[in-house]
């Protein structure tokens, strides 16, 4: 019998191996309360040396891992299911001075997105990705789910953005590529590999990213139309007349009363609306103009409020950004990150209600998300009044619909623990196959994140 806390202690330091119920509890359950889980302990190493000599002792005991940065994750891929090494990565926070030249930086995987943006922008450029968990949410964690966020309309996804990557495999082998060439046709693609994995095939440590320009002019519109059709046409307008377009957003009258109460925000227009949509422009000069005259010509606005200034941005982001705050100050939300084709997304907001109330009749739906992308956050509240299965029954009835509608189960959380049944709503027996031989061959014996991603 080894003594894997022995062996752990003298890898990372006594000071950052948590075995008291005290010290783990933070790490142990996730950001919404809806996932929990018992850590056989904590560790926290702070190189990509001592992540090597952690797995490594892991990998001797058999001892499973969970890995873990900024633990905002949604779908229980960072909290323990039970008696694993939670290995936190919050310590890997360096960054190296920004290569204007090639427009990347390469940073530590626990770095905040926050931290990067500010060490982007000092430099003048930008990170391409932004989302509303900015001060918490780390690189590594951002890569390991692929995260989307509001701006993947301008610049894509967390997998856009990483020209590199350093990670270590489950026997503890480090693959480093952190070189950021923007061209490399040397084989398979090991970095895209590991983005989007979540942890399953192994636990990056460092990573190049590439830069944008920043860009210092920005103006926000906060549109009432009269539901997800009208934002659609609202949409298919700016797009087409507005060059410097970087985000489209869309929620509805439940959230914006959730938000509403939670922030103490007067209400954005005289008349309700049956939709709001928030469109950001960003350029090197005021974009106010241009959305003003389209805004002015698009017969889906009903109503409209534009600002260009810092906190008049702020303002009518946080109608939208505040909606994950409200929603857990009001309950433990089932949460559901879907997607359709834009085609199908009238259809799907239109039915949602009664699939939901088939199965959880008192429950509440609350959708919000990245309208360019039709991207829709589901968040169902008090889905299990009476019964614990009831969770359950919503995610099995909307991710069914959503899947009828060309769908995909997971747009941009992951799967996690959260959706891994439901895999196969998404992927095809062949895919999934494929998927269970790449991880065999990597983490043969199933020790990265188990549970996770693949269904057992
Ligand atoms: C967002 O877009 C995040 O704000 C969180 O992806 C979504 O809370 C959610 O469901
Ligand atoms: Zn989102």
């Amino acid at each position: 019998m080894t003594d894997l806390e022995g062996e752990l202690r003298s890898a990372v330091g006594a000071a950052h191996v948590l075995v008291d119920p005290d010290l783990r509890a933070p790490y142990e359950t996730d950001w919404t309360r809806r996932f929990t889980g018992t850590a056989r302990c904590v560790v926290r190493p702070a190189s990509t040396a001592e992540v090597v000599a952690v797995v490594r002792a892991c990998a001797a005991a058999g001892a499973a891992i969970v890995v873990q940065g900024g633990n905002t994750g949604l779908v229980g891929a960072g909290v323990p299911a039970g008696g694993e090494v939670l290995v936190s990565l919050a310590r890997l926070a360096g960054v190296e001075p920004v290569d204007v030249v090639e427009a990347q930086v390469t940073v530590g995987a626990g770095v905040t997105l926050e931290k990067l943006q500010t060490h982007a922008r000092a430099a003048g450029l930008d990170f391409g990705v932004d989302l509303a968990a900015r001060s918490s949410a780390t690189v590594g964690g951002m890569i390991a789910t692929n995260a989307g966020g509001i701006r993947v309309l301008r610049h894509g996804s967390m997998r856009a953005q990483v020209a590199g990557l350093e990670a270590v495999l489950a026997d503890g082998t480090v693959l480093t590529r952190l070189g950021g060439l923007a061209k490399d046709n040397t084989g398979y693609d090991l970095n895209q590999l590991v983005a989007g994995s979540e942890g399953t095939l192994a636990i990056v440590t460092r990573a190049r990213l590439r830069l944008v320009p920043l860009l210092p002019a920005r103006a926000v519109a906060l549109v009432a139309v009269a539901g997800t059709e009208a934002a659609l046409d609202l949409l298919t307008a700016a797009r087409v007349q507005l060059a410097t377009l970087s985000a489209a957003e869309i929620f509805y009258p439940e959230g914006l009363d959730l938000v509403r109460a939670y922030g103490r925000l007067p209400a954005p227009f005289g008349e309700p609306a049956g939709a709001y949509v928030v469109l950001e422009c960003a350029a090197g000069t005021d974009p106010t103009d241009d959305i003003l005259t389209m805004l002015s010509t698009c017969p889906a606005v009903m109503d409209a409020t534009v600002a260009s200034d810092r906190a008049g941005l702020e303002r009518l982001w946080s109608y939208r950004e505040a909606h994950t705050e409200a929603i857990s100050a009001a309950g433990v939300p089932t949460k559901l990150d879907v997607c359709v084709p834009l085609g199908e997304l009238t259809a799907l907001v239109a039915e949602l209600p009664e699939t939901v109330a088939r199965v959880a009749p008192k429950a509440t739906v609350i959708t919000f998300g990245h309208l360019n992308e039709g991207n829709l956050h589901l968040n169902v509240l008090d889905a299990g009044d009476d019964s614990d299965n009831r969770a359950e029954d919503v995610t099995d009835a909307v991710l069914r619909l959503v899947a009828a509608h060309r769908g995909t189960i997971s747009s941009e959380h992951g799967v996690g623990r959260a959706k891994s049944p439901w895999l196969s709503l998404s992927r095809t027996p062949e895919e999934i196959a494929a998927m269970r031989r790449i991880k065999a061959a990597l983490d043969p014996d199933g020790l990265l994140n188990p549970g996770v991603l693949l269904p057992d």
